[in-house]
């Protein structure tokens, strides 16, 4: 009988196996390299099959848009300034290619808002009436999304789903009432994989209605994100196909282009983690604890806000931490994935910066 049942599995586990094979070859016989692979245009479509094919990394082209001008401004996520009609602050935003500096002498081809990496902040106050105007001066069409800030359906940023994708050429407003107070953030919707690694997103920061009532004196929004540079060109930094990212970047720079935080010992530093490339960070802090007063956005009440030294941050995440600053010096804050503290490899670079703290 346990023989009977033993041939029995053993013929079953051949037909699952014979029934599989071809499936399996036909995937990996997928015509990658026949124009219907939707890469042809350097502009790869969502439904290329590139993950299964182990060729994809010789597919990846670089970005590239007709014209690309080095940057004109130096530092990303700087205050967007607004005008004011009928009660609505109205903020305008152009996407487009520029050169981008992340290090001395290491330049990236980036998708930006305005011209930086990231794009400038956007910053409201809760209830705000916001209306932002999108001119679309890249090649390739694109949407924004508005990760964590509660818009209506219609102002989501989904290219397909909830709008139109905004052609290369064209405009598109967006207009919604800015709540919950909190750090959120925009990027693009439209081939993220692409546009997003290729530098589309800015904080949005939303103060709240009842200000802060121990508000804290340094209050720094960084950006994580990562690149891929081969031979002077610039890749979606994308985890498959081979292609790992070899820089890294906070607010669009790597170490030791990071700005160094200057606080006054006694401050208390608020520090808004935003993850938005494909890697979770653990982001470290040398010589204090940190408190995370916020996650996502959203305030932690302050009997549950844990007390530690490292918190990793992961794709989308958003994590508030505060600090007092109490002994003078250079402290650094640094990724705890020691490869991202890497400039292609060399150390130190990457996901590192210093606060300094001074009497
Ligand atoms: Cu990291």
């Amino acid at each position: 009988m346990i023989r009977k049942i033993f041939l029995f599995t053993i013929i079953s586990l051949a037909l699952i196996l014979s029934a599989c094979a071809p499936a399996a070859t036909s995937n990996g016989d997928m015509p990658m390299n026949n124009d219907n692979s939707g890469m042809t245009d350097g502009t790869p479509t969502p439904g290329s099959m590139m993950m299964d094919n182990p060729e994809a990394a010789h597919m990846m082209e670089p970005i590239t848009a007709p014209n690309v001008q080095p940057a004109t401004e130096t530092e990303g996520g700087q205050l967007l300034e607004y005008r004011e009609e009928n009660g609505v602050k109205v903020f305008e935003l152009t996407t487009k290619a520029v050169q981008w500096e992340i290090l001395d002498g290491v330049t990236v081809t980036a998708f930006t808002y305005n011209g930086t990496v990231p794009g400038p902040m956007i910053r409201v106050t809760e209830g705000d009436q916001v209306r932002i105007i999108v001119k679309n001066e890249l090649p390739d069409p694109t949407t924004i999304h508005w990760h964590g800030v509660e818009v209506p359906n219609a102002m989501d940023g989904v290219p397909g789903v909830t709008q139109d994708p905004i052609q290369p050429g064209e405009t598109f407003t967006y207009e919604f009432t800015a709540k919950p107070a909190g750090t959120f953030m925009y990027h693009s919707h439209y081939e993220g994989d692409v546009q997003v690694g290729a530098g589309l997103y800015a904080p949005f920061i939303i103060d709240p209605k009842e200000p802060d009532a121990n508000p804290p004196v340094v209050d720094k929004t960084l950006m994580i994100s990562e690149w891929r540079m081969i031979d002077g060109q610039t890749f979606a930094a994308m985890p498959m196909g081979g292609m790992e990212p070899n820089y890294f970047t906070i607010n669009g720079k790597s170490f030791p282009a990071t700005e160094t935080i200057t606080v006054k010992k006694g401050d208390l530093v608020r520090l808004r983690f935003i993850a938005i490339g494909q890697f979770i960070h653990p982001m470290h802090l040398h010589g204090v604890p940190f408190k995370i007063v916020a996650t996502d956005g959203h305030p932690v009440p302050e009997a549950a806000q844990l007390t530690k030294d490292t918190v990793s941050v992961a794709p989308g995440e958003r994590y508030d931490i505060e600090f007092v600053a109490t002994e003078t010096g250079q402290w650094m804050l640094h990724c705890h994935i020691l490869h991202h503290t890497t400039n292609d490899n060399v150390e130190p670079g990457g996901l590192m910066l210093m606060i300094e703290v001074v009497e």
